[in-house]
């Protein structure tokens, strides 16, 4: 497997438009879209993710995520199931445009969880969010992470740092070395879009009394093993909330797609066999 030198450039810098966002992701292998999330519904969202770590605390069901560095992360996984405004947030139109302009149009959703960064919080693992796929990785993204900065992302409260290059990559980092990150630094509210093949691990929160929390989707080509089985993690009653489109996001619904193999539905139009009955 190839390992890049990491190559020394400034990470993107917020941009007003999504498309300029989109830019940065395919430059840089990350992008930043200020303003994406308004100041009130940023504020809920926080408000939300703080009601779900309080319900799931009560009812004994703190998450934990093994490449964390400390238990001063708060782990929020499955969301949806905890909060069904996160049916709507996950699949919103931007987020959408977001994710095909990445992966193209053919999608799963793969997870959907929430990390709150405490005083204290160490950085994770560096990984790629796609690297349990053989290597060596075809030369585009296989997934694409779309990620909501529900505070202010600085380096100093941790920002999601990156390792510049490394979506040019055809593999995993090495984890006995050790790489130069730069921090993904934004606004609350603000959208930020990864590269499934670029390495980037959480930060370090240095200060004494600031929380970092971020939502955190991510979106697989159809034929990826989802993270979550959303058939066994949704309850009924969420279940009755989703729309027919949403479940088929989240593979809930629709079978194989393998199924409906665009070249298989041609061959029958054009009357040809498939070499069985
Ligand atoms: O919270 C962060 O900054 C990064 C989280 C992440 O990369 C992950 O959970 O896989």
């Amino acid at each position: 497997m190839a390992k890049r030198a990491t190559r020394k450039t400034n990470a993107p810098s917020p941009k007003p438009t999504l498309a300029e966002a989109l830019a940065d992701v395919r430059a840089h292998g990350v992008g930043v879209w200020a303003g994406a999330l308004d100041k009130a519904e940023t504020d809920d969202v926080r408000a939300r993710l703080w009601d779900v770590a309080r319900r799931k605390d009560a009812a004994g069901k703190r998450d934990f995520v093994p490449a964390d560095a400390n238990a001063n992360n708060i782990r929020l996984l499955n969301l949806i199931d905890w909060d069904p405004y996160f049916i709507e947030l996950s699949s919103r139109a931007c987020v959408m445009d977001a994710v095909r302009a990445v992966i193209g149009e053919r999608i799963l959703l793969s997870n959907y969880s929430a990390n709150i960064m405490g005083p204290g919080a160490g950085s994770m693992l560096l990984h790629a969010d796609q690297g349990y796929v053989t290597e060596p990785w075809p030369p585009v993204p296989l997934a694409v992470n779309v990620g909501w900065m529900i505070d202010d992302f600085t380096d100093e409260v941790g920002a999601t740092r990156f390792v510049p290059g490394s979506h040019h990559g055809d593999g995993n980092p090495d984890s006995e070395a050790r790489y130069d990150t730069l921090a993904i630094e934004g606004p609350a509210g603000a959208m930020m879009i990864m590269d499934g093949r670029i390495w980037h691990t959480s930060g370090i929160n240095r200060t004494a009394d600031r929380h970092r929390a971020a939502v955190f989707g991510y979106y697989v080509l159809p034929w990826i093993r989802q993270q979550i089985n959303w058939r066994e993690v949704l309850s009924p009653a969420t279940v009755a909330r989703c729309s027919e489109d949403f479940l088929f996001l989240i593979g809930y619904a629709g079978g194989n797609r393998e199924l409906f193999n665009p070249g298989a539905v041609r061959a029958r139009a054009a009357g040809r066999g498939q070499g069985h009955r």
